[in-house]
């Protein structure tokens, strides 16, 4: 069985990353379109790259959690028939042993020089301005997808999506695109597991409410059972 697996915030909120929406959520205490589009990073780089450094400080204080590790047994499994397609900027996939994981909105950890195009796996900070050490420039973004912006690797996320025979999201809201379209691509059954109704719950076939930690393990046990 080919599966793909959307993965969002709720994913990682219980391992003590804030999500975006819910209450105390992140765009509570700062305007998405002041920290997180390319016009707010012309217009002062210096809030977006401490925005993005506090966040990326902030994941040598968490580590995954059961539904990440959940999906690591999966693929154990499946091998190359499952896919992880996180809207997540943490390494906590990773961390918890995911091979198979593609970042449509980048990663925390990695810096993106716009001089020579190079990018940089990077835990430190980058509001000091840097040098990237490929070019020299003083030029590195964070390596993250922002409002306006093309997700990347949309082909191969496409191409799983037509060819899935089942398709899952987990802890996303389903608000932002084209994210929130995964559902109507999939060809397969679909299935969201998250702790309320997304936007897009009626678009599933099957919804399950719960916390991550509990919901992922337990369909993985069944799937493999
Ligand atoms: C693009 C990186 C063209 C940054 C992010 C009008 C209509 C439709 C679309 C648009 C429109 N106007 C503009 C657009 C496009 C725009 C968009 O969708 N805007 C929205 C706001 C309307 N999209 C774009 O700009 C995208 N680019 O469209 O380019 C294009 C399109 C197609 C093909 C080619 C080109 C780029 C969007 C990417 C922006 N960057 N992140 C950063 O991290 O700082 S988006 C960011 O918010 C996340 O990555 C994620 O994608 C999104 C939503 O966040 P979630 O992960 O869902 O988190 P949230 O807090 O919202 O929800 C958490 C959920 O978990 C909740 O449901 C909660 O119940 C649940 N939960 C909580 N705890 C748990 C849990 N579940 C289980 N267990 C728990 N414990």
């Amino acid at each position: 069985m080919r599966i793909v697996v959307l993965t969002g915030a709720g994913i990682s909120a219980e391992s003590g990353l804030t999500t975006f929406r819910d209450s105390g959520g992140l765009w509570e205490g700062h305007d998405p379109m002041q920290v997180a589009t390319p016009e707010a990073y012309a217009d002062d780089p210096g809030l977006v790259q401490r925005f993005y450094d506090a966040r990326r400080a902030a994941l040598t204080q968490v580590e995954p959690n059961a539904a990440h590790h959940a999906l690591v047994r999966l693929e154990a499994a499946l091998g190359d028939d499952l896919l992880v397609v996180t809207q997540n900027v943490d390494d906590l996939h990773e961390r918890a042993g995911s091979r198979r994981v593609h970042h449509i909105h980048g990663r925390l950890r990695s810096a993106w020089c716009t001089r020579c195009d190079e990018r940089h796996d990077w835990h430190g900070p980058l509001a000091d301005g840097p040098a990237c050490p490929a070019c020299g420039g003083s030029e590195l973004r964070p390596d993250i997808v922002w409002f306006g912006e093309i997700p990347y690797g949309m082909d191969l996320v496409e191409e799983a999506l037509e060819e899935c025979d089942l398709f899952v999201s987990i802890g996303t809201s389903g608000v932002v695109y084209p994210a929130a379209a995964f559902v109507h691509w999939a060809r397969g059954a679909t299935l969201e597991l998250n702790l309320e109704p997304s936007a897009g719950a009626g678009d599933f076939a099957e919804s399950r409410r719960g916390p991550a930690t509990r919901l992922v393990p337990d369909w993985v046990n069944e799937l493999l059972a």
